[in-house]
């Protein structure tokens, strides 16, 4: 039997951690509050040997065995209860659903009858497809009492102060930088970007190239094809040793950059390569690359894994393949993740530029105008009509 303890904020985000780290079948032993959250024993390959079990083997032949009871999270789907049991809470689930939507509803009417200009921002927020916790605190930042351009352009404002933007450069300053990030975001290719573009300023000799990722067939080979066309040396360090060795080999480069396996954020091999980071004796300064062209939940989720190391900033990628910016402004604005550059192109080194935060609200107020199209008022009643709404009016 494996037994591991699970802490979270609450219940609902415990109970996920123990499916996603022990599966479907883990049994929970134990729950109970403690300081600002819960904690979860769990155990998979349980073997059941409860006083019932015990009683059971006791029981002379004939006797009908004690029922067996522990709850997986197979059971908790509601697989062993009685259909009409099902049905009740199937019944009760729609109810409650129905007089949510209705009080959503009335909120958001509410809100539209005695705010109608915050109603209107909220829409057109939303319509940058913002988190919707950053739409609500630019409304209240903002003074509602003037025309809607003006209403409008403070809450860019707004926006605009609250992107956070990285101070250091690396292209001037240089250093050890590795960039991490989950597999295909544009790691590889903005090193190449970096590298090509501190060599044109720096010389060939000021600059050098590292590869942690041994995991992919054909990794090493994409960065030693940039290495040979922009002549620039390539190391690979399999280890956190040889990665130490090669770093202090390369102690006369002005610019070191470390290209990291490209991990989905739920690999285990992460801390792997984090621990290789973070145990050295020379300061590695590390890069999260994200591509905007991905929807705000996985940013969330991705930005949460890789905070585990100190992150000094972040790369974004393939602004030109996104439908949207809102989703990766407000996962940078959430986790206080300072922007660096932004790359909007697969060339090399043209397609990079250091991140402005008035260029990025402009660009994301350009793709507004669609997304807000689609905004019905069953969608803002459901985001904004609910917790609290009231309270901001
Ligand atoms: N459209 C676009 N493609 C990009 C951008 N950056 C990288 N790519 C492409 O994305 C793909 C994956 O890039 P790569 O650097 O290998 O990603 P890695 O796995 O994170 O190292 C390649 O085809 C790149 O050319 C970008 O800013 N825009
Ligand atoms: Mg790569």
């Amino acid at each position: 039997m494996k037994i591991r303890r699970f802490t979270a904020p609450d219940v609902r985000q415990a109970i996920r951690q123990v499916r996603e780290a022990m599966g479907a079948d883990a049994v929970i032993l134990s729950n109970r509050s403690v300081g600002e959250g819960v904690e979860i024993v769990a155990a998979t390959d349980y073997e059941d040997t409860t006083p019932k079990q015990v009683l059971n083997s006791q029981r002379r032949d004939g006797a009908e065995p004690l029922p067996e009871k522990r709850t997986s999270f197979a059971d908790q789907r509601g697989g062993s209860q009685e259909p009409i049991l099902l049905e009740m809470h199937q019944e009760m689930k729609n109810l409650r659903n129905l007089v949510e939507t209705q009080l959503s509803d009335l909120a958001w009417g509410e809100i539209g009858r005695r705010n109608p200009s915050k109603a209107q921002l909220l829409r057109r927020l939303m319509g940058l497809d913002l988190a919707s916790d950053l739409c609500q605190q630019l409304a209240a930042q903002v003074n509602n009492e003037g025309a809607p351009h003006q209403i409008w352009q403070q809450a860019l404002k707004g926006l605009t102060d609250l992107i956070p933007i990285a101070n250091d450069d690396i292209l001037s300053d240089g250093g050890i930088i590795a960039l991490v990030g989950p597999t295909g975001v544009g790691k590889t290719t903005s090193v190449a970007k970096l590298a090509a573009r501190f060599a044109l300023c720096h010389g060939l000799h000021s600059v050098a190239l590292v590869t942690t990722d041994c995991f992919r067939i054909g990794a090493q080979e994409q960065l030693h094809t940039y290495g040979r066309i922009l002549g620039i040396p390539v190391k690979v360090a399999r280890d956190q040793q040889t990665l130490q060795e090669t770093l202090e080999y390369l102690a006369d480069r002005r610019l070191v950059l470390i290209d990291t396996a490209g991990m989905s954020q739920r690999d285990m091999h992460l801390t792997e390569q984090f621990t290789m980071l973070a145990e050295g004796t020379l300061e590695i300064r590390n890069y999260l690359v994200l591509s905007a062209a991905t929807q705000f939940s996985v940013l969330d989720e991705v930005v949460r894994k890789f905070n585990r190391i100190d992150l000094a900033g972040c790369i974004l990628t393939k602004l030109d393949e996104a439908a949207s910016l809102g989703g990766m402004v407000s996962a940078a604005i959430r986790h206080h993740l300072p922007l660096a550059y932004v790359c909007d192109g697969q060339r090399v080194p043209e397609d990079f530029s250091p991140a402005r935060a008035q260029n990025i609200v402009h660009l994301l107020s350009e793709y507004a105008h669609e997304q807000e199209k689609g905004l019905t008022d069953e969608v803002l009643a459901q985001t904004f009509g609910r917790g609290g709404a009231y309270a901001h009016v």
